[in-house]
């Protein structure tokens, strides 16, 4: 067990599912707090103290910082276990990572939000994450929809030309995109019986244990 980290989870939830399948494959064995999202946990004072964004993935730190984003804790536990790298080897392999990871959370995490948030009846007022409450808007729902399928296009087309997402090794990208088209499918969009490449690539990623937690 890492001594005085805490993860702040949400089994059912995308986001930090990330987090957990980095922590995974990285072999790190964290404390983890389940936050409840369905019955709004997230806005309690508790949660409120240890992340004001009301949002998982957090995760607490041995000196009280609490990093609040993937983004953040990516970074982290990078740092403190650089072994396997997730966030490439070299300078093209890290920077073409970061790239990827950022085409997939805009074009296709964001894009799958934007349907969820947008439409299903439970996200009434809940539009956008945070304290703050926002109506939804629900041609954003449809866009959002367009979105996912031009997503899954770019996807395809990528991974016909390299074996993971970010190059040659699996990484953080690779993750964001498993949890994007995971999430993707739980909406029922799916991608086209053609796109084989990322077919081949979703059922590889499926077979990882860290795909499981
Ligand atoms: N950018 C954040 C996004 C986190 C996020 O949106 N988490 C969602 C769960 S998937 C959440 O906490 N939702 C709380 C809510 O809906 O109020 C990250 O990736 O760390």
């Amino acid at each position: 067990m890492m001594e005085q980290h805490v993860f702040y989870d949400c089994a059912t939830a995308p986001s930090p599912r990330r987090a957990r399948m980095l922590i995974a494959e990285k072999r790190l064995d964290i404390l983890t707090v389940q936050v409840d999202l369905r019955n709004r946990e997230q806005l309690s004072d508790e949660f409120r103290k240890i992340n004001p964004r009301c949002t998982v993935p957090a995760l607490k730190l041995p000196d009280d910082t609490v990093l609040r984003d993937n983004a953040s804790i990516a970074r982290y536990l990078e740092e403190i276990r650089p072994d396997p790298p997730m966030l490439g080897r070299d300078p093209v392999e890290k920077a073409l990572v970061a790239e990827w990871n950022a085409i997939i959370e805009g074009e296709g995490l964001l894009a799958i939000a934007e349907v969820v948030r947008n439409s299903l009846p439970g996200m009434k007022g809940r539009a956008l994450t945070g304290p703050k409450s926002y109506a939804q808007i629900p041609e954003l729902a449809d866009r959002g929809r367009e979105r996912v399928t031009h997503f899954f296009e770019t996807l395809d087309k990528r991974l016909a030309g390299t074996l993971y997402v970010g190059g040659e090794i699996f990484s953080w990208a690779d993750i964001t995109a498993f949890v994007a088209v995971e999430f993707a499918g739980w909406l029922k969009l799916v991608p086209d019986e053609s796109q084989h490449s990322l077919r081949i690539w979703r059922e590889s990623v499926s077979a990882r244990p860290s795909a499981s937690g």
